[in-house]
């Protein structure tokens, strides 16, 4: 299988909800591989080097106050093209515009609380990664289920 990787992170108001299990529970069924995961608080100076490209919106110190509100769960995920169909799981960024069977559209109800962050291209991906995983919390293992998921 194809090493690309996508960060995914459930926000403050996916884990309060207690929607870590389901949401995790989605990524493995489908085939993808966990490779780093971990919960973590972080600053709103984290919290504005994620989001920094925006910066100029006027959501902006809104959403990063948001996500530094309490715990995030930081994921990294692999397997082939999990970066779009990452996104295509997550559905739409307002909940209200979100496909049934997708995350945001069946666990969310509005654009402020979209319960999970996912990268939405490579070099997103690539600078996500690095931002919240040192190179050593990234870990390379064969999974059992591969020869099944990929043939
Ligand atoms: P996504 O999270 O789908 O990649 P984005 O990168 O455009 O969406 O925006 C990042 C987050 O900012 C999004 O998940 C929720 C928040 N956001 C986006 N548009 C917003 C808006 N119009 N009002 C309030 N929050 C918004
Ligand atoms: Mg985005």
């Amino acid at each position: 299988a194809e090493l690309e990787r996508t960060f995914i992170a459930i926000k403050p108001d996916g884990v309060q909800r207690g929607l870590i299990s389901e949401i995790v529970s989605r990524f493995e069924r489908k085939g993808f591989k966990l490779v780093a995961i971990k919960l973590v608080v972080p600053s709103k100076e984290f919290a504005q080097k994620h989001y920094h490209d925006l910066k100029e919106r006027p959501f902006f110190s809104g959403l990063c106050d948001f996500l530094s509100s309490g715990p995030v769960l930081a994921m990294v995920w692999e397997g082939e093209g999990v970066i779009k169909y990452g996104r295509k799981m997550i559905g739409a960024t307002d909940p209200a515009k979100s496909e049934p069977g997708t995350i945001r559209g069946d666990l969310a109800v509005v654009v402020g609380r979209n319960i999970i962050h996912g990268s939405d291209g490579p070099e997103t991906a690539k600078d996500e990664i690095a931002l919240w995983f040192t190179p050593k919390e990234l870990v390379s293992y064969t999974s059992n289920e591969e020869k099944w998921v990929y043939g």
